[in-house]
């Protein structure tokens, strides 16, 4: 398994073999993505989490894709400590993402990596991922449920808003529970919810937890619960998934034309396109035209 997700991480033929292979036989995993500021607490949570569903006797599959690792060894690190406890477990497999300095990569590869794990018969996967930057909140938000974590604390309800948590979120996590400015936070993350879109059919519910000591992951747990059992009653988990693949088959396309562009022009006269458009010499319609003439031509 740790063989065939790097060859996923690298991408190429191999990558694409183990797609093909995995594609028809998966489908049964749920998806649970985790994601908040660096420091909130998703690894521990994870930790939390992975024990929580083993007492159940789940099986789960845990992906930390967490761009930040490669510039502070620390976060992986801390990230294998705490979730070491389930090392010598059969039931759990735990894998850090590598981004090789290509964020994007990361939005084909975790679905790959996600539908491994999925084929080979983890119950759950669950998805930590760092909620900072668009290519970040696209990855955490491609999970059947998304965990939203944040601290108790003024302005971290409104950081998780700005960065876009808001709308991708189906459960909030008040987690460090122990700190003051639950209740604020709370009321924070309530208002902003009412205030943003009435028209959702799930208003996403928000638990306090005390990770570090293993508090209200029961309830966070139920939560996640709840969403799915939402979800597949009215028939969203079905158009979730359906889009979410709809939206990855366009990315590969797109990826796909544009590395062939790359090919065949050897780099040189895509990059002079590129400038051109930067300059403001050529609107972007009128390149990628010609980007496409080049692919076509070939
Ligand atoms: N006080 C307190 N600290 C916590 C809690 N949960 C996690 N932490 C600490 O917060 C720090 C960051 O946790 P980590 O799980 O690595 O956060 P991540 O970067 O979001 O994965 C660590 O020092 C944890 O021990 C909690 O509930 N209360
Ligand atoms: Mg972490």
């Amino acid at each position: 398994l740790a063989r065939l997700l790097s060859a996923v991480e690298r991408g190429g033929p191999e990558a694409h073999e183990v797609g093909r292979l995995t594609y028809p036989v998966g489908g049964t995993a749920y998806t649970v993505g985790l994601t908040g500021a660096p420091g909130s607490g998703k690894s521990t949570l994870t930790a939390q989490l992975i024990a929580h569903l083993r007492r159940q006797g789940d099986e789960v599959g845990v992906l930390a894709v967490d761009p930040s690792s490669p510039f502070s060894g620390g976060a992986i690190l801390g990230d294998r400590v705490r979730m070491q406890d389930h090392a010598l477990d059969e039931g759990v497999f735990i894998r850090s993402m590598a981004t090789r300095g290509h964020l994007g990569g990361l939005a084909l590869a975790t679905p790959e990596a996600v539908r491994l794990l999925d084929a080979v018969g983890f119950d759950w996967v669950l998805i930590e991922t760092v909620g900072v930057g668009q290519v970040e909140v696209e990855v955490a938000g491609a999970a059947d449920t998304t965990v939203v974590v944040v601290n108790p604390g003024w302005g971290d309800a409104v950081q998780a808003s700005k960065a876009g948590l808001l709308e991708i979120a189906d459960v909030f996590v008040v987690n460090k529970a122990d700190r003051p400015g639950v209740e604020e936070t709370t009321r924070d993350l309530r208002q902003m919810l009412e205030l943003s879109d009435h028209s959702r059919p799930w208003l996403p519910p928000i638990v306090a937890t005390v990770a570090l000591g293993g508090e209200g992951i029961a309830e966070a747990w139920a939560a996640v619960l709840a969403h799915r059992a939402q979800l597949e009653d009215n028939g969203d988990l079905i158009a979730r998934r359906e889009s979410r693949v709809a939206a990855e088959l366009v990315r590969i396309v797109a990826e796909r034309l544009e590395s062939r562009a790359r090919e065949v022009c050897r780099g040189e006269a895509y990059e002079d396109l590129r400038r051109d458009v930067l300059d403001r010499q050529l609107d972007p319609y009128s390149a990628a035209d010609e980007i496409l003439a080049w692919v076509g031509s070939q």
